[in-house]
């Protein structure tokens, strides 16, 4: 079948606007957070708040009419699908959180220098997504539902997109995930059209973004043009040298990127939103608001705050939609979802406040950054501190 001729530009002449209160840690190509303070307002961050992860110029695909997505490789008759033939499929709407794998990484770096695009504690935003399921869609190409390998050796589905990233980094974004969960209408992967009930924005990947829950946002691929069933891992940039947990003993003389394996799930995670790094405050009551959530659709079973660096712990209230209590075994709660959290701690002078959550198999964030430092400064989800100056 002949490629594709679709292309993102190659310069930043024709960005889509943006909102002017988002931090921006790199304007070419275009990364941007929300403040703190906005992000933990809504338990469903607004689409102009929702940070913007980019490794190329934003690509356009307004001509909805000739769009179409191919479906393709180790499969036995490849398709093409337009919008309307996906949107013909059932609809879905998955409540999902993404984060950035390098969430935090600003933080990580002041331990020891990494490289990458430096982030505070808000690259990461929650969404309800709407689309067809990814395995609906495979079953086009008749490949059914709890497929692990194809008859023709397929063990992957790759996501091809449009965007022309920097010519070291290979042209266009790609990434992929296992058959298993790509084909399992329980991992609720989606081809999504919407976010938030509107059509999916230009920075956010229209007209079409994969959405795999539980999973760092590096898979979540926007722009899609090609769907392919491959044998091994995609074989991207993004997969093969980047987005890996080294252990803090590599360092770029003596790493062999080979060695470890894409990184997908993420682990367990928290940060305060309702405070700065530092902050003055008058002492007595001082409320600490933030989230929490943890990868491979673990829900979260507790968030301890810490008054005084570490020393006492409360336990904070969690919540979901509405300030209902979150309860990690009810199923009505948002699996794929963050939870939000408050709790009120008495201030006397300055101190340090700590938060550190939990998740439903009992991982627990780890207290020193040190201790899961890499070089890529991916995966930052130490126990987050905040340094109270107590005013007069
Ligand atoms: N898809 C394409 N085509 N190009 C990209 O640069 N960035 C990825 C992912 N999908 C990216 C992509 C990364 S690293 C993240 S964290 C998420 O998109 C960010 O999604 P967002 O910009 O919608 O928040
Ligand atoms: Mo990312």
């Amino acid at each position: 079948m002949a490629q594709s001729a679709l292309r993102g530009p190659s310069d930043y002449s024709s960005e889509p606007p943006r909102h002017p209160s988002l931090r921006i840690n790199a304007k070419e190509p275009f990364n941007a957070e929300p403040a703190r303070r906005d992000l933990a307002a809504s338990y469903i961050t607004p689409v102009d708040l929702f940070f913007k992860r980019n490794h190329g110029p934003i690509p356009i695909l307004d001509d909805i009419d000739s769009y179409y997505v191919t479906i393709g490789g180790l499969v036995g008759e490849p398709r093409r699908l337009s919008l309307d033939d996906i949107r013909k499929l059932p609809k879905y709407n998955v409540t999902a959180t993404l984060q950035c794998a390098g969430n935090r990484r600003t933080e990580m770096s002041r331990s020891r220098k990494v490289r990458g695009v430096g982030w505070d504690v808000c690259a990461l935003g929650n969404a309800t997504w709407g689309g067809a399921k990814l395995s609906d869609v495979l079953q086009l190409v008749c490949v059914p539902y709890h497929t692990e390998i194809t008859m023709a050796g397929g063990k992957h589905v790759e996501f091809i997109s449009v965007d022309q990233c920097p010519e070291e980094k290979g042209g266009p974004y790609r990434a992929s995930i296992p058959l298993g969960q790509a084909t399992n209408p329980a991992a609720d992967v989606l081809l999504a059209y919407e976010m938030n009930g509107e059509v999916l924005k230009r920075d956010h990947g229209y007209p079409l973004r994969a959405i795999v829950p539980g999973v760092i946002g590096a898979r979540s691929v926007k722009w899609l043009d090609k769907i392919d069933i491959i044998e091994e891992e995609s074989k991207g940039f993004f997969m093969q040298k980047d987005y890996k947990m080294f252990p803090p003993s590599v360092d770029w003389d003596n790493i062999v990127w080979s060695t470890r394996k894409p990184q997908m799930d993420y682990p367990v995670q928290s940060a305060v939103c309702s405070l700065e790094d530092k902050s003055a405050v008058k002492p007595g009551q001082v409320t600490v608001a933030g989230y929490a959530l943890s990868g491979g659709g673990r829900g979260i079973e507790r968030v301890d705050i810490s008054p005084d660096g570490g020393k006492s712990w409360i336990e904070a209230h969690r919540y979901q939609k509405h300030d209902v209590p979150y309860v990690t075994s009810d199923i009505s709660c948002d699996k794929w979802a963050w939870v939000l959290f408050k709790a009120v701690v008495n201030v006397k002078g300055d101190t340090v406040i700590v938060s550190k959550a939990v998740d439903s198999s009992a991982n627990v964030q780890p207290e020193s950054v040190e201790s899961i430092w890499n070089l890529r400064g991916i995966l930052n989800t130490c126990w987050h501190r905040v340094h109270l100056l107590a005013t007069p």
